[in-house]
């Protein structure tokens, strides 16, 4: 009787993982190939407290990252924040909108990973009509199983099979 009651452990602690992710702000997908173009969806699950509305959704772009591009979002515009050079990628990009706590969205950016690294973080800011969340926290590596309450969006890159060759089809603009 053992071996089933493993497996059911860890079933439960499984998808209660997968409960309390899809409720946060999340990063769908969260993994990607390094150095790649890859479109990833910033995931609001749900508003800053119930009852209250989400109005802006602000998303730090990472050093390393080349280019970030939003995807446009009907009912929502947008603002990218740049740093001193206008070729590098937006240091931010905020989506300005109206999301209703029962409801979910996601906010899509289009971004040129870098080629080295184990992952990206991405905090994320959301103002509400009443309240607001940071969701800036990044899990110690000494502490795994630590439980945060507002964890930052985390995008895992996945080593590119020949780091050493030519990039293929690079992109010039
Ligand atoms: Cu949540």
């Amino acid at each position: 009787m053992k071996t089933p009651l493993i497996a059911l452990l860890a079933l439960v602690a499984t998808s209660s993982l997968a409960t309390g992710a899809a409720a946060h702000v999340v990063a769908a997908p969260d993994a990607a190939k390094a150095g790649s173009y890859a479109a990833i969806a910033f995931r609001v699950g749900h508003a800053c407290a119930a009852g209250d509305t989400t109005l802006k959704v602000r998303i730090e772009i990472p050093d390393g990252v080349a280019s970030a591009r939003p995807q446009v979002k009907p009912g929502w515009t947008y603002t990218l924040e740049r740093g001193p050079d206008p070729k590098a990628a937006p240091t931010a990009i905020t989506f300005e909108g109206r999301l209703p706590n029962e409801a979910f969205d996601d906010f899509a950016v289009l971004m040129k990973l870098p080629v080295s690294g184990d992952r990206l973080v991405f905090p994320v800011i959301q103002t509400c009509e009443k309240g607001e969340s940071q969701w800036t926290e990044v899990a110690d590596p000494a502490r795994p199983d630590e439980k945060l309450s507002r964890p930052a969006p985390v995008v895992t890159l996945i080593p590119a099979p020949n780091p050493t060759g030519a990039a293929p089809a690079a992109h010039q603009h």
